[in-house]
């Protein structure tokens, strides 16, 4: 197949593009470094030494005699959409291309006009793009399960039976998104379920939990195909950076109460359904979302799992809650469903202290490049003064 990887320089996006060639499918991959120079600009970076993306295909064209092509150009500009989808006319469109941090989103004004123009205009000149240059084209689009925030209810994979009056119908189920970030999500949601109900187009929506780890057969290959791992307060995510603090001996920042609650996945699990997303592609006018994680954890349990996990190997783990910086349930109900990557033939890779002690020993190789005034939250996400 010809596969697009949009956002393919990405902790997720450049891993699946090396999975997908490896299968012997065409690829190629657009990104704008959006999230490098977000780095730049807070003087914080990948734990894992990362090559840029031409050094990096260039890498992967040397050990597997395999070519990725590339576009180094910017979602948000028409031209650069235009110019790719008219020359490689792909079957399938993978879309990481978007800003993921909820704390960047949140900082102010500034970040959280950045982020919702460039995921949701992104998204929209991507839906267009395929509408006028690649119609039969199935989008498989990064979501997120933040989307549903934390209802009282069981969460339904996107669609939930409503009776009212009398009559009933299947209709989205309601989102309630904790971030400015996972807003942009809810939008592009909308904006995809339309294109599909109007144009006809193909989608998967998936709504992704959050993503732990850091290898995957392909990145193991060699130190110049690694993807990035990032622990800081804005982009590193709840148990990538509880790995990375207890090999660096600082207490795990379990926020608050620490009961949030969350679906988890490893990225290995990731690759897997992205690829079944893929290799079974929606109806021409369908809009399918899948929830994807394959486990469910409090903040609390995490941060025990890690500190097990380093007793046994003679580490001394500490926990230490603080102030909560974000605005977000801290004890709650959370059952969501997440069938139907199981259903299509997902064997999840499970958390268990092997896999957190194989992270420690990566960490471990690369831990003199971490950057430590960079792991408490700076940025309280309710203004000053307001309960
Ligand atoms: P990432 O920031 O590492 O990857 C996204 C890539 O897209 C970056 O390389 C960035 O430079 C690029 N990009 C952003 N805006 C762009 C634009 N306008 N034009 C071209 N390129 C652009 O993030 P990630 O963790 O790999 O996440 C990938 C996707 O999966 C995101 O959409 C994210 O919201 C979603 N997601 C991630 C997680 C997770 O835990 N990592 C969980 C759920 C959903
Ligand atoms: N948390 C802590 N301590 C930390 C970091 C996080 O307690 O040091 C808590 C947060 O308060 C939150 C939970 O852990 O309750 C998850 O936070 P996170 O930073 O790991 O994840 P989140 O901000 O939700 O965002 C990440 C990705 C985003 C993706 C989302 C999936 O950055 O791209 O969309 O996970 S989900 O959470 O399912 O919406």
């Amino acid at each position: 197949m010809r596969i697009l990887i949009l956002g393919g320089d990405g902790y997720l996006g450049w891993p699946t593009a090396m999975r997908f060639s490896a299968r012997g499918h065409d690829v190629h991959v657009v990104d704008n470094e959006l999230r490098r120079r977000a780095h730049e600009q807070a003087g914080t970076d990948s734990l894992t030494p990362i090559r840029r993306l031409p050094e990096r295909v260039g890498a992967w064209r040397e050990l597997t005699g395999r070519e990725i092509g590339v576009t180094l150009g910017d979602l948000t500009d028409w031209d650069v959409v235009e110019t790719v989808f008219d020359g490689f006319r792909p079957d399938a469109v993978v879309h990481y291309g978007e800003m993921p941090s909820a704390p960047y989103s949140m900082k102010d004004r500034e970040h959280a006009v950045l982020t919702q123009s460039n995921n949701v205009i992104g998204t929209l000149h991507v839906l267009y793009a395929i509408r006028d240059l690649a119609p039969d084209a199935h989008l498989v689009k990064l979501g997120t399960m933040g989307e549903y925030g934390t209802p009282n209810i069981d969460i339904e994979e996107g669609f939930i039976e409503v009776r009212h009056n009398g009559r009933s119908d299947y209709l989205p189920f309601p989102k309630l998104p904790g971030s400015i970030y996972h807003l942009s999500k809810v939008h592009d949601s909308h904006n995809i379920h339309f294109a599909c109900r109007v144009w006809g187009l193909r989608a998967t929506d998936l709504h992704q939990g959050v993503v732990y780890g850091i290898r995957t057969e392909e990145t193991a290959l060699d130190d110049r195909l690694l993807t990035r791992f990032d622990y800081d307060d804005v982009f590193g995510t709840a148990l990538n950076r509880f790995c990375l603090q207890a090999v660096i001996g600082h207490p795990l920042t379990v926020y608050g109460a620490g009961g949030q609650t969350r679906g988890y996945l490893n990225i290995e699990d990731t690759l897997r359904c992205i690829e079944l997303a893929v290799m079974n592609p929606a109806q021409a006018g369908e809009y399918r979302v899948f929830n994807q994680f394959t486990q469910q954890y409090s903040v609390l349990q995490l941060a025990e799992l890690v500190q097990k996990a380093g007793a046994e190997i003679g580490m001394d783990v500490t926990v230490h809650p603080i102030d909560n910086p974000r605005v977000e349930a801290e004890q709650h109900y959370y059952n969501a469903a997440h069938t139907k990557l199981l259903d299509l033939g997902l064997r999840p890779h499970l958390l268990d202290e092997t896999l957190i002690e194989s992270m420690f020993s990566t960490i471990e190789r690369f831990k003199d490049r971490v950057i430590v005034d960079h792991i408490l939250p700076k940025d309280r996400w309710r203004p000053i003064g307001r309960r």
